[in-house]
């Protein structure tokens, strides 16, 4: 190596390389210049302690080991399920006077605006996972109210796949990736998971939703949220209530196309949650409805299901929704780790007026959450990181312990005590007191029998499906199926989806090959005949609407200025944003010589990424067009995503080349001459589900 003249030994500091002549930038703890963690200033953060400017480097240089030492730590434990999530700052306001059901003071008081944190995740995918797999989301909520943080835990899917906590770990373990190969990941499609669930017909319910398009929703902003088990709510007379919490996105509930699932997967792993950012940098807040399934003890002991069985949930029809308050939100994070990574969610986190039932899966949550935050945060004192604290006053005798962040005073630390005067105590009128259920009986290990019916609920949700949602149902099972080596395994399934429903099985076993080889699964109880439950079918209830949504824009050069102005100006009406995609990034120069930016580079920027497609380029760019299979691609993944496209008479030729037809085709629409109205008309029927046939 060439030995280096003295000059270029030299090395620069920051202050010179950025030429503030020795000006500094303040850090966040408002020191003057940068400073090791014990408050030093720090002369030069370039360049290591060495001997010589070619030579060894010291152990002594203490600024560099601790800089290195601390990046060594930076990471603690992912959660060992929920992993990759995502989260903002909002608050939650009750609407009436809720106090029939309970004394919770957060959903009574309408002069408070309760602040919240909410957390959605993906379960099976680890941290660097994608968003868009197909699974369950996590729809954790923090409330911080007066009397304490309430954790709100929920998951889009209003059941669960087991009825014990016991079994939780092997549910786990089965739908991780393999433990021999290490893949796959974040996958519910492969044997060990398959082969769990056809052993275990209590997932039979919950397997029916995570295979249907709610394993895949199109934003955090679209998805309902559910409590799964059964709560109590306590009023101020000691009245007790059971409930079942639901939460209703103001913008309704959709979801993505498997094929767009996928494809997101590599075109925008993180899909989901740049959707709820930039929607919260928009000032375009999402909103949800909380309400509850509320019912007394004698109703629910009429019901032919066991509302202690979370594998079960209540039809609407049965119990309709009481809505109890709504939560916005409006605040983006400021630090990921420190918020999102360091929430801790506990189920066990309770405030007065709401209380556990039996559920066995809730009860066994109420152990697992504190323990898993022990190991995840390393101290009992998480309480005391900025994002878990109560932001009302708490005091207790609870001393010491990795990372005290607290200096407490005095003499004592235990209560009762007579040395220190004024010591904190409890107080029976104001504090939490568990509802006093009567409970007696032996101790056993013994599944009740009132859980046993496995398939009546799993056929109630099918049957409530509209046809494209079955027809997704039957697509998704096949898929996962068909990814499982193990012959016994889809056999098994396919017995149990008889059990279900002869038509779904058919389908299934088709789709697979394998029509005629199913399993014979017997029941342990008759199935039941439920009637439809349309409450339970997203599209049934879809809003005739586009707000929320996103309209991608495919231009070029002398793009029609007019017609840009005029999708801005319907969107901005509608509630939906505008986002141009170009075939190169730079600036575009419109039909009126007018500076465009593009929000996207062409080959960045699939289809999948948005609602409502339009093709606008400029005639004279279309040969151009033609050549780029990325803009070739935008059509025909449009077509096939059942998406409303709108088009100017320029691209013909593309849509030719994409094989997607233009004239008389539902959902595909010329946009020129003010018929722009047209297209978002049917885009408010959100998918041309006629198309799918055509197309799948
Ligand atoms: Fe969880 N779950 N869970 N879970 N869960 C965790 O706690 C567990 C269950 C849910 O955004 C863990 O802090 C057991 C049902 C969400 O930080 C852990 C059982 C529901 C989140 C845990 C269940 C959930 C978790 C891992 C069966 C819907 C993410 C990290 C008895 C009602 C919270 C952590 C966040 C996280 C245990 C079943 C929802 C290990 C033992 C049912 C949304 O404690």
């Amino acid at each position: 190596m060439a030995k280096k003249s003295p000059s270029s030994a030299v090395r620069p500091t920051h202050a010179q390389e950025v030429g503030t002549g020795g000006e500094l930038h303040q850090s966040t703890t408002a020191a003057e210049c940068l400073t090791t963690n014990q408050g030093l200033p720090i002369a030069d953060d370039q360049n290591t302690l060495t001997i010589g400017p070619r030579g060894p480097q010291l152990l002594e240089d203490f600024i560099l080991r601790e800089k290195i030492t601390h990046f060594d730590h930076e990471r603690i434990p992912e959660r060992v399920v929920h992993a990759r999530g995502y989260a903002a700052h909002g608050y939650f306001e009750a609407y009436e006077n809720n106090r029939k059901l309970t004394k919770a003071a957060f959903l009574n008081d309408l002069d408070i605006k309760t602040p919240v944190f909410c957390r959605f995740s993906t379960v099976a995918g680890s941290e660097g996972s994608f968003d868009t797999a197909r699974d369950v989301r996590g729809f954790s909520v923090k409330f911080y109210t007066s009397q304490g943080n309430y954790d709100l835990v929920g998951n889009n899917i209003p059941v669960f796949f087991i009825q014990d906590a016991i079994k939780f770990p092997d549910l786990i373990h089965a739908v991780k990736p393999e433990p021999d190969r290490g893949f796959p990941q974040a996958q519910s499609a492969h044997d060990t998971f398959w082969d769990f669930i056809s052993l275990n017909p209590e997932s039979m319910h919950t397997i029916m939703w995570v295979m249907s398009d709610r394993g895949i929703p199109r934003s955090f902003r679209m998805m309902e949220g559910f409590g799964v088990h059964t709560f109590r709510m306590i009023n101020v007379k000691g009245e007790s209530n059971f409930v079942k919490f639901h939460w209703r996105p103001k913008l309704g509930t959709f979801s993505l196309i498997w094929d767009e699932a996928v494809k997101l997967g590599g075109a925008d792993p993180d899909f989901h949650r740049r959707d709820l950012f930039n929607s919260i940098e928009l000032g375009d807040f999402p909103e949800w409805e909380l309400s509850v399934q509320a019912f007394t003890e004698a109703e629910a002991n009429e019901f032919d299901f066991d509302v202690l069985d979370p594998t079960k949930l209540i039809p609407e029809e049965l119990v309709p929704l009481t809505p109890l308050g709504k939560m916005v939100l409006d605040r983006n994070i400021d630090n990921f780790f420190a918020e999102t990574e360091q929430v801790a969610f506990c189920p066990s986190h309770l405030v007065p007026g709401i209380d556990f039932s039996n559920d066995p899966l809730l009860q066994g949550r109420l152990f697992s959450y504190l323990d898993t935050q022990l190991s995840r945060l390393g101290s009992p004192n998480f309480h005391q990181i900025p994002i878990n604290k109560p932001k009302c006053p708490f005091a207790n005798f609870q001393r010491d312990g990795h990372m005290q962040m607290e200096v407490p005073t005095g003499k004592v630390a235990n209560q009762p005590n007579t040395l220190d005067d004024g010591s904190i105590r409890e107080n029976p009128t104001l504090g939490f007191q568990s509802y006093p259920a009567e409970e007696a009986g032996k101790k056993l290990r013994l599944r009740p029998e009132s859980f046993a019916d496995h398939y009546t609920q799993a056929r109630l949700f099918y049957v409530s499906m509209i046809e494209p949602e079955q027809q997704h149902i039957a697509a998704a099972i096949a898929f996962e199926l068909g990814k499982c080596n193990e012959v016994k395994v889809r056999t098994r399934m396919l017995g149990h989806l008889q059990n279900i429903d002869e038509t779904l099985a058919t389908m299934v076993g088709e789709k697979l090959g394998m029509a005629g080889h199913a399993d014979t699964i017997v029941p342990r109880v008759p199935v039941g005949d439920p009637e439809p439950s349309p409450a339970l079918s997203q599209y049934t209830k879809a809003p005739a609407s586009i707000a929320g949504k996103k309209i991608g824009v495919l231009v070029t050069e002398g793009v029609d200025s007019k017609l840009v102005a005029a999708i801005r100006k319907a969107a901005k009406a509608e509630g939906a944003t505008v986002e141009l995609v170009a075939p190169k990034i730079g600036t575009v120069k419109d039909s009126m010589d007018k500076d465009l930016l593009p929000d996207h580079f062409l080959v960045g920027a699939p289809s999948a990424l948005f609602d409502i497609l339009i093709v606008a380029p400029a005639d004279d760019c279309v040969d151009m067009l033609l050549q780029q299979a990325a803009a070739i691609d935008w059509i025909r993944d449009g077509y096939g995503h059942l998406k409303v496209i709108g088009y100017t008479g320029a691209a013909t030729k593309m849509f030719e080349k994409a094989s997607v037809p233009m004239y008389n085709e539902p959902g595909v629409e010329d946009v020129t001459n003010g018929k722009l109205d047209e297209l978002i008309g049917q885009a408010k029927q959100h998918r041309i589900w006629n198309r799918e046939s055509k197309v799948r």
